[in-house]
């Protein structure tokens, strides 16, 4: 009797575990505070409105460790936070350079790197673009406002709520982005004060503000990366069908379009 009970709760745990594997697990960088790992929930939830599982990764404190934990996930999302570290693309800090992480940069860039060896896809977002570039060899702007040729003609900062949009960005036709979104110019949120300046070898942009400021850059087809300055997040988590693609997107370059393996039935097998 114990026997046929330990060997039903082994066939559902093993039900559930093919089950659970069709949605692929999306790891979110995070960050911390007062001894807290922080990300905002409209990460996860635009995560699990397209069809993932998120994963919180900490902050990894070498890089085998950031490798193994990549090597556990399907994907990989880059999240906003901190200013780069200017000292990571060889320049002095600016005066108007903001708060910097450098424990963060150092994980987040062998999350990336893990992800890249590794060829699991992943999405930047605002600081995790920056990252990414960085990461890659390109530079940035420490800070648009004093540093941007000609100034920032729009405002990349916005005064108001993350689910509305304040500029547009125009989108490269030939471009992952564009077949994914299938807009050449759309609306966009915005905060930041940070920018790529040199895009890093191997990428390309693929989206730019009117003012010219980068607003996303791809490493396709060397890296499946793809890294977007503004937050598609606020509106895929409010249930926006327009920027859940993007997260969709990323969903399928991890796996997630394989087709959906059938429930077993647990009632069928019998341990003798
Ligand atoms: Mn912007």
């Amino acid at each position: 009797m114990k026997f046929r009970l330990f060997g039903f709760v082994l066939m559902l745990c093993t039900g559930m575990s093919v089950w659970a594997q069709q949605k692929p697990l999306i790891g979110i960088s995070t960050g911390f505070g007062d001894n807290t790992v922080t990300v905002r929930y409209t990460y996860t939830e635009a995560v699990i409105n397209a069809g993932g599982i998120p994963v919180l990764l900490p902050l990894a404190k070498d890089s085998l460790t950031a490798a193994e934990t990549i090597s556990r996930v399907d994907a990989l999302i880059l999240s906003g936070g901190e200013d780069v570290h200017p000292f990571n693309y060889g320049e002095e800090p600016a005066m108007a350079l903001g708060g910097v992480n450098v424990a963060r940069d150092k994980s987040d860039m062998w999350l990336l790197q893990s992800a890249a060896k590794l060829g699991k896809p992943v999405l930047g977002i605002c600081r995790g673009e920056q990252l990414t570039n960085v990461t890659f060899g390109g530079t940035l702007y420490q800070d648009l406002p004093s540093q941007f040729p000609n100034k920032p003609v729009v405002q990349h900062n916005q005064k108001f709520g993350g689910a509305e949009p304040v500029h547009h960005v125009n989108v490269v036709k030939d471009s992952r982005l564009y077949e994914i979104l299938g807009e050449e110019q759309v609306a966009v949120n915005s905060f930041h004060h940070q920018a790529v300046k040199d895009v890093a070898p191997d990428f390309k942009v693929v989206a730019t503000a009117p003012d010219g400021v980068v607003e996303a850059i791809e490493g396709f087809p060397k890296y499946d990366i793809l890294a977007v300055q503004w937050h598609p997040e606020y509106f895929a988590q409010q249930g926006n069908d327009f920027w859940k693609k993007l997260f969709q997107d990323l969903i399928i370059r991890a796996g997630g379009d394989k087709p959906i393996m059938k429930k077993p039935d647990v009632r069928q097998p019998k341990i003798r």
